[in-house]
């Protein structure tokens, strides 16, 4: 399942889910000769008794039925980490990063069966500066859903819709992306259509060859019923391609929207034009018995357990999330804060000469192929790096401006636990801050919550809203002691009992995110992440088969 609905009438799309060849390989781009397991995908290796603690590299392969000859496009929503993409024996391309999609487009195919061979390396080599030893996992596989579309030589590549309010009501601007893969320049017109509304495109769109266009169209819909968490109205926005004349349809592309604003004046965080407190949690995808590749039905359990918990927003720590999470954010109603893929670089590690441009890439691919979803309402970098030093602070202000080019319409953040180092509390929207009370520190919560707010405002962001980005204590599920000493549930629950306590009554607080909602595997390395015991990050209110800890209904009694 690829999203959770329909995004194509008109284009054959077929989903390349099943039962792959897998063969792990070591150096060398060759395809191995033979194959000896299968491995399902989307999935993770390390669920395979063979493969559970693989950090190397392998080859998935897969037969694929074309139905006609013309055009394809490959869709991966996620390969952990890097993928090498082979059509019919032929090296169409390399992705890295695990957590956003890629396409390849292929001109010209032959009907018939052809062969996709998928080259994953999860090892942490040299031209990997994201993918590193950490306080989580980086698997290995084809970990999210994979396509084969059949298109059109002129086809709509990307659709992109802004939400606008003014005295006049709701309008949205309407992004549009075609793409021309022939060699001849393309007529084509343009239908669209916003629940029952008409979308007027202009008519007759020009592209030339082998060359992409950009449309644009902006359009009043005084009747749109705004999305919020509490009545999340989305609305289908279809757009169809036709051929010059309007009598055939080439191809089409359906996104689903939401009309609701951000902002953060006077010092909070307003979504239609009222200030939210966003209470929820940091989750990592993970599972035990999927690792990252986490199927729809784990998904929905997780956001019901969120619910349940009485959560109304989920940031997606330390990475971009697989689309169907976040559709299903929009669905039930969950705030998102959606970040780019980047934990704890020192500036030695933010100095790596791929850095920032592999930032680069995740930040656009994450922006544009998320940034229809209404649940989300920031967008945020770099988790606890550098930005306490003058060199870092210049790759912060670099990020921010490349993500406000491509859409103004959400405020912008970055977690910090430099305290009264931070240097970029100017540069965000939101100020953000990630500090553990009564676990790394014996420190009070309220009183490091007021200096926190001090420490921002001394530092460029007074005036801002502050979120407390990550707090929390290890649990070890199951070890429960009267003598609550750390490591207990019971300590815990006591530690998340007196933060949420301490920032309930905190009023210049936008925001309240647990680190963590469920416990996550981490990596085994040497160094201190070796201190987490079980190789994992025990901070999960539930733990890593969704098992609630004590902490759970004390998180229940302060965020219902
Ligand atoms: C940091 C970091 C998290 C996690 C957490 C912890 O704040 O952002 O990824 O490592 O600390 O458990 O200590």
């Amino acid at each position: 399942m690829l999203r959770l609905f329909q995004t194509n009438r008109i284009r054959a799309v077929q989903e390349l889910e099943g039962d792959w060849d897998f063969e792990p390989i070591g150096s060398g781009d060759e395809l191995p000769a033979s194959y000896r397991y299968r491995m399902p995908v989307p999935g993770c290796w390390e669920m395979h008794p063979q493969f559970s603690t693989y950090r190397g590299r392998g080859v998935y392969r897969s037969k694929v039925t074309v139905s006609r000859k013309g055009a394809i496009r490959l869709v991966f929503k996620g390969v952990s980490h890097t993928a090498h993409v082979y059509w019919d024996g032929r090296l169409l391309g390399r992705h890295y990063n695990a957590y956003t999609p890629f396409t390849f487009v292929l001109p010209e195919v032959e009907a018939g069966e052809h062969e996709i061979a998928v080259l994953v390396d999860n090892s942490f080599h040299e031209e990997s500066a994201l993918h590193i030893p950490n306080d989580y996992y980086s698997y290995g596989g084809i970990i999210r859903p994979a396509a084969v579309e059949e298109i059109a030589d002129l086809f709509i590549e990307r659709m992109a819709f802004t939400p606008l309010y003014t005295e006049e009501g709701w309008s949205g601007k309407i992004d549009l992306v075609l793409r021309n893969t022939s060699e001849e320049r393309r007529n084509a017109r343009l239908h669209g259509k916003l629940g029952e509304w008409d979308v007027p495109f202009d008519e007759g769109v020009i592209v030339p060859p082998d060359a992409t266009r950009k449309v644009s169209v902006t359009v009043p819909f005084p009747q749109a019923a705004a999305w919020s968490v509490s009545q999340p109205q989305l609305y289908a926005l279809e757009a169809q391609l036709f051929n010059d004349d309007g009598n055939r349809v080439l191809d089409d592309l359906i996104e689903r929207v939401g009309f609701r604003t951000v902002s953060t004046e006077g010092g909070q965080l307003k979504v239609n034009g009222e200030p939210v407190v966003l209470k929820g949690f940091n989750r990592h995808e993970d599972h035990p018995l999927c690792g990252a590749a986490i199927p729809y039905p784990l998904m929905v359990q997780d956001m019901e357990l969120m619910l349940d918990m009485g959560a109304n927003a989920v940031r997606t720590s330390h990475y971009p999330n697989d689309e169907r999470l976040l559709d299903l954010c929009d669905e039930r109603g969950i705030f998102v804060w959606e970040e780019n893929h980047a934990r704890g670089f020192s500036l030695k590690d933010m100095q790596h000469p791929l850095f920032e441009r592999q930032c680069e890439d995740c930040n656009r691919e994450m922006v544009e192929a998320h940034v229809n979803h209404p649940s989300i309402i920031i967008w945020a970098i770099l988790n606890e790096c550098a930005s306490d030093t003058v060199e870092g602070r210049e790759m912060y202000r670099k990020q921010f401006e490349q993500i406000r080019s491509m859409d103004t319409s959400r405020p912008l953040t970055f977690a910090s636990h430099h305290r009264e180092r931070e240097l970029c509390f100017d540069l965000a929207d939101i100020v953000s801050v990630n500090l553990y009370p009564l676990w790394y520190r014996e420190e009070d919560p309220y009183e490091l919550c007021l200096q926190a707010r001090k420490w921002a405002d001394d530092a460029g962001g007074k005036d801002k809203p502050m979120i407390m980005s990550e707090f929390g204590a290890d649990g070890f599920y199951g070890y429960r002691d009267p003598s609550r000493v750390k490591g207990t549930e019971e300590r815990q629950a006591d530690i998340i009992k007196a933060n949420l306590e301490a920032y309930r009554s905190l009023p210049f607080l936008s925001g309240m995110l647990i680190w963590q909602f469920c416990d996550c595997r981490v990596t085994e390395a040497d160094g201190w992440l070796l201190t987490r015991a079980g190789t994992q990050n025990s901070k999960g209110i539930v733990d890593r088969y969704r098992r609630p800890k004590l902490a759970y209904s004390v998180v229940k009694t302060y965020f219902t």
